[in-house]
């Protein structure tokens, strides 16, 4: 694997879920797989599971990791070319991604849609630029348009739970105070899709996503409706992403949170998100806090699916493949 910016990276879902089953069972098997290669993580957002998952999984492979916050310490970097750099910016991406490249072997990546843009964020000129400029593989640690660790570790997670084949898998829109990125819906439907799964989305009018992550699910706009029979509820909020409301938050109608009456409609699903969660508006504390709640296990296979990544990244630069 070149890169991981989405589940077309990985390859066959089967061997990628048969390679983290074997993380699972020891993670310690590769301790020495990437000793002497460092992985730089660039936030120029909030973390707290992907940087501690991602940190955890390299290092359990042996790998030296940096961390670097932009907004804590690092220079402000402009990331658009060609523009007068007489503002807060310090630093340009041009020069600041390739002086990355020279420290580190990996650099993973988050950058959040800006949600003003549409063809700047559905572009991925941020991601783009570090494929581009720093010579060295990238891992997505949640771009503008994508999430894929956080895919990876929910399909991990749903193979785990899965009581019948072919389960009912339902995405629902959540309220939400502030405006989010579609990236973690995308993504998550996206790598369910390409499993083979039947994804089945639902949210308010005006909350459609873009068709290339959405194309072969059921879109219902009754969630109600959509919730019956589900074997698994994985809510999140996103903004709007069709035009004229692109990046939007339109409302944030309390009537869409998922309660315990609206998992009584389903065929005792688990629930699912990806965290942070706003408890009692996207969730009730009381389906967040039941056993049918798999946030937490969620967040455990995080560690598994970077490692699975990181270890075949080490393998391709090992063998002069990239
Ligand atoms: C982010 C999002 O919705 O993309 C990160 C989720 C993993 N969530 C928030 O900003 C609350
Ligand atoms: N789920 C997830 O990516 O969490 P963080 O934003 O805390 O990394």
């Amino acid at each position: 694997m070149k890169h991981f910016t989405s589940v077309q990276d990985i390859g066959p879902l089967e061997q990628a879920l048969a390679k983290a089953r074997e993380v699972k069972k020891d993670k310690f098997a590769h301790a020495d797989a990437g000793k002497h290669l460092t992985l730089l993580l660039v936030f120029f957002n909030a973390s707290l599971r992907t940087r501690l998952s991602t940190q955890k999984a390299a290092e359990n492979l042996g790998m030296q990791v940096m961390v670097l916050n932009i907004k804590e310490g690092a220079w402000l970097l402009e990331t658009q070319h060609g523009v007068v750099m007489d503002g807060d910016k310090a630093e340009h991406l041009l020069e600041a991604i390739p002086v990355m490249g020279c420290y580190a072997d990996v650099i993973g990546v988050r950058s959040f849609a800006g949600l003003t843009s549409k063809e700047e964020d559905y572009g991925e000129t941020v991601l783009n630029q570090f494929i581009r400029y720093s010579g060295k593989p990238v891992i997505s640690l949640e771009s503008a348009t994508r999430h894929p660790l956080q895919s990876f570790a929910d399909l991990i997670t749903i193979e785990e739970y899965k009581t019948v084949a072919k389960p009912k898998i339902v995405l629902t829109w959540a309220p939400h105070p502030s405006a989010l990125p579609q990236a973690v819906a995308n993504s998550f439907a996206e790598w369910i899709l390409t499993a083979g799964y039947s994804l089945t989305i639902t949210h308010p009018k005006n909350y459609e996503l873009h068709n290339a992550f959405t194309a072969g699910a059921d879109i219902v706009y009754d969630q109600e409706e959509a919730l019956q029979g589900a074997h698994f509820v994985y809510a999140k909020n996103w903004s709007a992403y069709q035009d004229p409301f692109y990046g939007k938050r339109l409302h944030g109608d309390p009537s869409w949170i998922i309660n315990e009456r609206k998992m009584a409609l389903t065929d005792n699903a688990r629930f699912m998100h990806c965290l942070p969660v706003r408890r009692n508006v996207v969730v009730s504390d009381k389906v967040l806090d039941s056993p049918r709640s798999l946030v937490i296990p969620q967040a455990a296979n995080r560690e598994i699916a970077a490692q699975v990544v990181c270890k075949s990244i080490i393998d391709s630069i090992k063998t002069k493949s990239i």
